[in-house]
């Protein structure tokens, strides 16, 4: 045999890596449509479930807002153990706590320099107490974040009314809080304002300044964002369209005509906004003893408005007196997370074979159907040719039929919201109509359990190619629409 010398041969072996290497280009993602999410959005977004505590002093004077009057003296949480809290939190697979540092009330949960009106001028702990550390300090041991809730409005300090002096006041506050516990993932800004608020103007630009210098990664919620907007009311329930998009320059805090707008969202919107859905697993935000908690089905009933129509649930679980998290709200949580848990750790779509209209880049562009049943929600997806303009992806079961009465559909959000209404048939028969899907988008059938041999889920209309990362059908075995 001939031999080839060894310039040749570099040559030869360098072509052939080069000509393999052209064949295993792969097919490229599409354009992104924006607006887009920011790093920090899409964390927040996959939390689905955050937990907010009310707890102050209304808790000791059963009361919802209050007056500004209250003596430090009955704040006296002598049980008061976080780490209840926050065990709570992971057991109901909640990853972020949101504590109302300062209330309407004006009362301080942490001894502020700036104040008398907090936690010092009380009895717990011999005035040394300090609740937003030990939520920090047993919230960092589990591996859950935090988040704050600093009340504009406040009741009780003789600085409110004053825009330069009440300003300087609440900078400061948000300093302390910024600076001394670590990293805080969200801050709440809440749109309330009474009577004794009229000349007060809040420099809401200043603030948010001052809050992104301090925590880079922190989402700011306010009604108007700008990183999370409010949803537009407090049952927990978000329009069945609901964009995460929507023009901020609409949009001003504390301004009721705008929650319809803040409800839907806008296809048009120009600004990545998602909303939140806070609603309190009681029908106060405070601890009140005749009060108890919503019942499993109610819980549900918000799981699927809020995380199933493209939004995150904020479900407020306020302390009692005695500084502890009520066995009734805890035994509670933990059926709602076993319950999401048993309806959606199955997939039926799993057992079955896929098909699609079409896929980006041919058979092994990397964009079948077969990437809306791995385990990323985002950054794999199916993907239709841009050549097609009829989107759909079907379900076949294999062998015995399927039994689902919930359908979950996801969008790769990571590239833009886009699908603007879509369709579900099973063995060829309209189900079910929709709108958005964004994040998630759930729809428990009205009339129950389904049994199907194929399921097809069309794209009707949308802005541009959609995207979808993860489809699932689930059997709910604690929705029974008759009794409902
Ligand atoms: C409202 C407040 O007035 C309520 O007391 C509660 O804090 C709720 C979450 O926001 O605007």
């Amino acid at each position: 045999m001939m031999k080839l010398p060894h310039s040749l041969l570099c040559v030869t072996v360098l072509l052939s890596s080069l000509f393999q290497f052209t064949f295993s280009w792969l097919t490229t993602p599409p354009l992104p449509i924006l607006p887009l999410p920011s790093y920090s959005q899409l964390k927040w977004q996959q939390r689905e479930i955050i937990m907010f505590l009310h707890f102050g002093v209304n808790t000791f004077t059963n009361s919802e807002w209050g007056t500004g009057q209250e003596n430090p003296d009955i704040f006296n949480p002598t049980g008061l153990n976080a780490d209840q809290w926050v065990d709570t939190a992971v057991q109901a697979g909640i990853s972020l706590m949101i504590l109302t540092a300062k209330h309407h009330d004006g009362f301080c949960l942490w001894p502020s320099k700036y104040t008398d009106h907090s936690v010092i001028g009380s009895p717990w702990k011999d005035g040394h107490g300090d609740v937003v550390q030990a939520l920090v300090d047993a919230a960092k041991s589990r591996g859950v974040d935090i988040g704050l809730y600093l009340s504009p409005w406040d009741r009780h300090d003789r600085r409110y009314g004053n825009n330069v002096e009440y300003n300087e006041y609440y900078l400061a506050q948000l300093q302390e809080l910024l600076n001394n516990y670590g990293s805080v993932r969200e801050i709440w800004f809440d749109g309330a304002k009474g009577a004794n608020a009229t000349n007060m103007t809040y420099y809401f630009s200043d603030w948010f300044g001052m809050v992104k210098e301090l925590q880079s990664t922190i989402n700011i919620f306010s009604d108007a964002g700008p990183d999370v907007r409010w949803v537009g009311d407090e049952k927990g329930f978000a329009g069945k369209t609901c964009w995460s998009t929507i023009n901020r320059t609409s949009l001003s805090i504390g301004n009721a005509s705008i929650v319809n707008y803040l409800n839907t969202g806008d296809p048009k919107g120009t600004d990545w906004l998602p909303a939140e859905c806070d609603v309190s697993i009681r029908t106060g935000w405070f601890w009140h003893k005749s009060q108890e908690p919503k019942k499993l089905s109610q819980l549900l009933e918000i799981y699927y408005n809020s995380v199933g129509r493209n939004c995150l649930l904020l479900l407020n679980v306020p302390p009692n007196t005695t500084g502890l998290l009520s066995e009734n709200d805890v035994q509670r949580l933990k059926e709602f997370r076993s319950a999401i848990d048993t309806i959606f750790s199955t997939n039926l779509a799993e057992k079955c074979s896929t098909k699609a209209s079409s896929q980006r880049g041919g058979k092994d562009g990397g964009f079948g159907p077969e990437n809306v049943l791995d385990s990323d929600h985002l950054w794999t997806y199916w993907a239709p040719s841009d050549q097609e303009k009829d989107y759909w992806v079907e379900f076949r079961a294999t062998d015995e039929k399927l039994i689902f009465n919930v359908v979950r559909i996801q969008e790769a959000i990571g590239l833009g919201q886009r699908i603007k209404q879509h369709e579900i048939y099973i063995d060829g028969n309209l189900i079910a109509r929709g709108t958005v899907v964004g994040y998630k988008k759930l729809h428990r059938f009205e009339k129950g359990v389904v049994y199907a041999s194929s399921v097809t889920i069309k794209i009707t209309k949308s802005r541009g190619v959609p995207l979808i990362s993860s489809i699932g059908l689930h059997f709910d075995p604690f929705w029974h629409p008759k009794e409902q």
